[in-house]
């Protein structure tokens, strides 16, 4: 005879058809316990796929509200993501395996959810505590379940500090607050994005299809956390259609340049009341802290820098969440490692300055460039020791925070252009008038910065009308190549500084733009 059945939870809208199917069955001993279980994976994931068809009643997974206007609404599908980001948080950075223990002790927060579901995951034991734990509870608690792992909230984390040291089994405090301890792992840092997405966002990511912003803002990343993409044809850049780009369309967060930041800024946009604007993004050269200034007096919105290159994506950020340091491109993120180094490789303290670098050894990071297609000695330059080398100069300070100082090559960053002086120089050769040329950035107030181009005539053109030349050169080179690279400021010289091998000193004519001795 088959034992009485257990008592389970009857109502049944909890579960999809399948699940209930398999639980009744085996609550009436005619189907076997199955091997394999994963509420996240069976049941969450199963809820996920029925949103997907329409087989669901349309409300979130999760509805949290806190009393003052903020609230969080998750389908089951975004918590199956995010879910699946806390664990790689957990098993990444904090380093976690199967079968290890985490305490965790959070008020009614969004994130106890996301920490449950990611230790199902990933095989984890999820230990929850009230945060009403003194120190003397929680030391008891991590003490007899050997934890090897805390999150926390700000509540406890002065408890938890107390008693650590006598918990030789803890090997990481991850802390779940909006600011930073010293000590602990951030949940927010490690977990957050910068383009900080959910799927009722919309996006206007201004970049030129051909960049890597593109691929990030217009395509993976946003589509990722299923946010629409805005796109606005725009052919030439205009401020004036821009803004009232903003103040037609719900877009929540927007993503551009600096240069079209510095731009905006001219602009009295205390007029402009844009419709759903709240949260805005920059990259691709540096930000100045005046317009980041001006940016948020004039609209009340933060503008949150990111760096990166086509070859790795973004790997600093200023996050949501994350104090904003004025100039700083902030600090570096998942699934990086980013440090700076000295030519040898060596990993220079905090406030010295030397290259950007992130470290290949020993994991090699999911998201790093595979090589420079038939190009392995290019590839192999851009390795050093245990490092990748971005070509960028730049300090780390104390907190952690990358300060961008230049380029440590001839490369020239204007408006968010990456421009390489011998694609122009080369362009520049082939006008009659130009026996030869050096091309180096300088200074610009909109731009950043801008190519300039000193240039020896030919004897022919020596007596030429100069400004009527400089316009000649400029559209022959908007014409030889991408005109974004044309020389807008141009300088006729008798000789270029070199060498005594020959070759053209561009650093000297670079430091002499930048006032540089
Ligand atoms: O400024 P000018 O008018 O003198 O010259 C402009 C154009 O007029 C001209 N031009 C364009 N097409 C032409 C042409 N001239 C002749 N024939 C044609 N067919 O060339 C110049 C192009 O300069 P521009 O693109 O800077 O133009 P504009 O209108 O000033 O645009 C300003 C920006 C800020 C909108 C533009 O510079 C821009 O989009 N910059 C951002 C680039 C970017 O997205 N970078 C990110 C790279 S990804 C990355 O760094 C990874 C890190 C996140």
């Amino acid at each position: 005879a088959k034992p009485p059945g257990r008592h389970f939870h009857r109502d049944r809208q909890l579960w999809t058809p399948l699940t209930l199917a398999d639980f009744e069955a085996i609550n009436r001993y005619d189907r076997p316990l199955p091997k394999n279980f994963n509420f996240a994976g069976d049941v969450l994931d199963e809820w996920s796929q029925k949103e997907k068809t329409g087989e669901t009643s349309g409300n979130p997974a999760l509805w949290w509200v806190n009393g003052k206007g903020d609230e969080v609404k998750w389908s089951f599908r975004e918590l199956g993501s995010l879910s699946r980001k806390a664990a790689n948080v957990l098993t990444k950075p904090c380093g976690l395996e199967r079968g290890d223990r985490v305490a965790v002790i959070l008020p009614r927060i969004p994130e106890w959810w996301l920490v449950n579901v990611a230790c199902m995951r990933t095989g984890l034991v999820f230990m929850p505590g009230t945060i009403q734990l003194t120190a003397k509870d929680i030391l008891y608690r991590l003490r007899a379940s050997k934890a090897k792992c805390i999150v926390a909230s700000e509540e406890v984390a002065v408890a938890v500090e107390s008693i650590v040291s006598e918990c030789p089994h803890l090997k990481t405090k991850l802390l779940v607050s909006p600011c930073g301890r010293n000590g602990w792992l951030s949940f927010q840092e490690l977990f957050q994005y910068w383009l900080d997405l959910k799927s009722s966002d919309i996006i206007w990511n201004m970049s030129d299809t051909g960049w890597i912003k593109a691929a990030i803002g217009s395509t993976f990343s946003s589509w990722l956390r299923g946010a629409c993409v805005f796109v606005h044809r725009m052919a030439q850049f205009d401020t004036d259609t821009f803004l009232d780009t903003l103040t037609t369309y719900p877009i929540t967060t927007l993503c551009s340049a600096p240069t079209v930041y510095r731009m905006l800024v001219q602009k009295d946009l205390k007029r402009y009341k844009f419709k759903k604007l709240r949260h805005c993004l920059t990259g691709g050269e540096p930000l100045n802290p005046e317009v980041l200034e001006q940016w948020k007096a004039q609209t009340g919105l933060e503008l949150y820098e990111g760096y990166g290159q086509t070859e790795v994506g973004i790997i600093c950020a200023n996050q949501k969440g994350q104090e904003i340091k004025p100039g700083s491109m902030g600090k570096g993120v998942v699934p990086y490692d980013v440090q700076i180094i000295d030519e040898n490789g060596n990993i220079l303290p905090p406030g010295k300055e030397g290259e950007i670098a992130l470290r290949l050894k020993s994991t090699r990071p999911f998201s790093f460039f595979s090589e420079y297609v038939d190009n392995p000695e290019k590839t192999a330059a851009t390795l050093r020791g245990d490092f990748y080398v971005t070509g960028d100069r730049g300090v780390m300070d104390s907190d952690g925070y990358f300060w961008f100082v230049g380029r440590a090559d001839d490369v020239i960053i204007s408006s968010g252009y990456r421009i390489g002086p011998f694609d122009v120089e080369s362009a520049l050769i082939e006008h009659p008038a130009v026996v030869e040329s050096a091309v180096v950035s300088s200074p610009d107030p909109i731009r950043g910065e801008v190519v300039k181009a000193f240039v020896v005539l030919s004897a022919p053109f020596k007596s030429s009308n100069p400004e009527k030349l400089t316009v000649e050169l400029q559209d022959h080179v908007k014409k030889s190549t991408a005109p974004y690279k044309y020389p807008r400021k141009v300088e006729f010289v008798q000789e270029l500084p070199k060498t005594t091998t020959g070759k053209i000193k561009r650093n000297v004519l670079r430091d002499q733009e930048w006032g540089r001795t």
